[in-house]
C-alpha cells in the first residue's frame, strides 16, 4: 500500500468516527474503557464509592470495617459516606460520586424503593453498580449485580424454629426492622410463607434496626400484652433490637426463658444473648462483605462477566454452641 493511500485511508476513519461521536449517540453505558497500553485494570486504578446506610447496628458496624479494611489490603481507593438511616441521603452522596467519575459504585440502600433516577444517572455515566447487602425494587438492567445475604431465606430460617418450638401453637410478637428495607421485607416475607398455620402473629412493630428504638416498642407491647399469657415468642430481626428488647423485658420482670425469643444477624451481642438464655437462636446473617464487593468491582473495571447474584453462605446457630463460639466470632 502506498503512503498516500495510507494517508487517505486514516484520515477517512478518522472523519467517519468524528462524524459519529458528533452526532450525538449516547455514550455505552458501563463499557470500561480500554486501560492504556491494553493491559489490565489494578486495585490502584481504583477508586470505589460506598454510601453506606448508617450505623444503626453492629452488623452495620462490621459492614463498614470490612469494607474499609478491603480497600486498605488491596490499595484502592475508598469514598466513604454515612448516610444516617436517611435515603436522601445516601442519593446525593451516589450523586457526588457519579459527579466525582469514580470507577465503580457499591450501594447499600437503606430501602427497596426509589432508586432508579440515581441508578439511571450512574448508568448514563458510565459506573456500574453493585447493590450490597439489602436489595432494590429497580429493574436489574439499571445495576450490575447484587450481592448480599438470603433475607427470604433467614426468615423461613427463624420460621422453623417457632414451629418446632410450638407445634401445637401459639401467640407471638414481631419486632421488625426498617420499613420498605430488603431486610425486614424479605424476613417478615419468609418468616409468615413457612410459619405453621396455627401459630399467630399478634402484633408486629418496627424497631428500625436499633436498639434505641426497640426499646420503647417492646415496653408498648408489654403494655399490651402479658408475657407468657398473651405470646409466647418473639421474631425479632436483629440482633441489636433483640438487645433492647431484652432490657424491656428485664424492667417488667420477664426472666431468660419465659419467652421463646429467636433473632438474626449472629454478632457477639446475639451470642451473648444466647449465653445469657434470652435467645433461643440466631439465625447467621454475614456482614463481612468487603472482600466479594472489590473483587467484583475490579471485574467489572475489566469489562468481565460478573455473577448477577451472589448469596452469602449462612446458617442458624444456638445456644448449645454459643459460648464455645462467641471468642471467635468476628462481629
Ligand atoms: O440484619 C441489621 C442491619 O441489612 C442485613 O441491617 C442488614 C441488616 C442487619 O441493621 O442488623
Amino acid at each position: 500500500m502506498s503512503k498516500k493511500l495510507l494517508y487517505n485511508l486514516l484520515a477517512a476513519v478518522m472523519l467517519a468516527s468524528l462524524v459519529l461521536t458528533a452526532c450525538g449517540a449516547p455514550a455505552a453505558p458501563q463499557a470500561p474503557a480500554e486501560p492504556a497500553g491494553g493491559g489490565k485494570k489494578t486495585y490502584a486504578d481504583m477508586t470505589l464509592c460506598y454510601p453506606q446506610l448508617g450505623a444503626e447496628s453492629d452488623w452495620r458496624t462490621a459492614n463498614t470495617a470490612s469494607i474499609k479494611q478491603t480497600a486498605e489490603e488491596v490499595g484502592a481507593k475508598l469514598i466513604f459516606s454515612d448516610a444516617q438511616q436517611k435515603q436522601e441521603n445516601q442519593i446525593s452522596a451516589m450523586r457526588a460520586c457519579i459527579q466525582q467519575g469514580v470507577d465503580v459504585i457499591a450501594l447499600p440502600p437503606v430501602v427497596e424503593d426509589g432508586w432508579d433516577a440515581v441508578l439511571t444517572e450512574a448508568k448514563n455515566a458510565g459506573i456500574p453498580v453493585i447493590i450490597v447487602d439489602r436489595s432494590v425494587s429497580a429493574d436489574s438492567s439499571l445495576y450490575a449485580a447484587h450481592i448480599g445475604s438470603d433475607m427470604v431465606l433467614e426468615g423461613k430460617r427463624a420460621a422453623a424454629e417457632f414451629n418446632k418450638k410450638f407445634p401445637d401453637g401459639a401467640k407471638i410478637l414481631e419486632l421488625s426492622g426498617t420499613t420498605g428495607s430488603g431486610a425486614a421485607v424479605g424476613r417478615a416475607e419468609g418468616f409468615r410463607a413457612d410459619l405453621n398455620p396455627n401459630i399467630e402473629i399478634i402484633d408486629s412493630q418496627t424497631g428500625n434496626f436499633t436498639r434505641a428504638e426497640a426499646l420503647p416498642v417492646m415496653q408498648a407491647f408489654l403494655q399490651k400484652y402479658k408475657p407468657g399469657e398473651d405470646f409466647q415468642g418473639i421474631f425479632i430481626h436483629n440482633d441489636d433490637m433483640g438487645i433492647g428488647a431484652i432490657e424491656a423485658l428485664k424492667a417488667a420482670g420477664v426472666k431468660p426463658g419465659d419467652l421463646f425469643i429467636v433473632s438474626v444477624d449472629g454478632t457477639r451481642g446475639g451470642f451473648q444473648a444466647m449465653v445469657d438464655g434470652w435467645f433461643q437462636a440466631d439465625v447467621e446473617c454475614n456482614p463481612l462483605l468487603g472482600p466479594q464487593v472489590f473483587e467484583m468491582a475490579l471485574n467489572l473495571m475489566n469489562g468481565e462477566p460478573v455473577e448477577p447474584e451472589t448469596l452469602t453462605n449462612e446458617t442458624v446457630y444456638y445456644p448449645d454452641k454459643a459460648a464455645e463460639l462467641l471468642p471467635t466470632r468476628q462481629y
